[in-house]
């Protein structure tokens, strides 16, 4: 038999809208997502905590912009506003979002030198979160992904998910995207050339 987990990614005061980094109705999916945790027994959250002085803030590179894209020492990185900061009601999950179902919270991000998307594995794809070896000791094959956002965290959470041998599921209505240039339809293609299935939760 399958078993199933969801992983509900970064549904965070910051990534919705009025937040420091809002995505455009990211806030819409979590009464759906809050349904979904309902019928899964394995939910686990991720939740985004940067220290304050975190290097993928524009903020800690003078004369640097939000958006921007700088070369750091494991590659290509987005430079964004100050966001998820620990402690702060910014990085607190949203107040709409009923967090008792999950059995797991992941922080990542934590490491100032370092930006980390993927709920698996940091940006440098080495330093690991421990979010694998526990879907592993669960016995679960298949891996349902919602959240924020479609084009950086979800992505890359499910691409290494894929990569850890996971069957994996992006529930597209309950997902929105942070779209950069075109980065939610890469995003999308990106998926599905590693295998992974883009569906609806209905
Ligand atoms: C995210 C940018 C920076 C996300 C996190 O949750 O997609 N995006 N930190
Ligand atoms: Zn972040």
């Amino acid at each position: 038999m399958t078993r199933d987990a969801l992983l509900v990614v970064d549904i965070q005061n910051d990534f919705c809208p009025g937040g420091a980094l809002g995505v455009p109705e990211g806030d819409v999916i979590i009464p759906r997502i809050n349904q979904l945790m309902q019928s899964h027994t394995l939910v686990a959250l991720t939740q985004d905590w940067h220290p304050a002085d975190h290097h993928s803030f524009a903020s800690a590179h003078p004369g640097a912009q939000p958006y921007e894209t700088i070369s750091m020492s494991y590659g290509e990185q987005v430079l964004w506003p100050d966001h998820c900061v620990q402690g702060t009601q910014g990085a607190e999950f949203h107040p709409d979002l009923d967090t008792r179902p999950a059995q797991l919270i992941v922080r990542k991000g934590t490491d100032r030198a370092i930006d980390s998307y993927s709920a698996f594995r940091e940006n440098d794809h080495r330093t690991r979160t421990g979010l694998a070896g526990w879907l592993r000791e669960h016995e679960v094959r298949h891996l349902l992904l919602c959240g924020l956002a479609t084009d950086f965290c979800v992505l890359w959470s499910a691409l290494d998910a894929r990569a850890e041998g996971l069957e994996v599921t992006v529930l597209l209505d309950v997902c929105r995207g942070i779209d950069l240039d075109g980065s939610v339809a890469r995003a999308l293609e990106e998926m599905r050339q590693a295998g992974v299935r883009l569906e609806e939760s209905s």
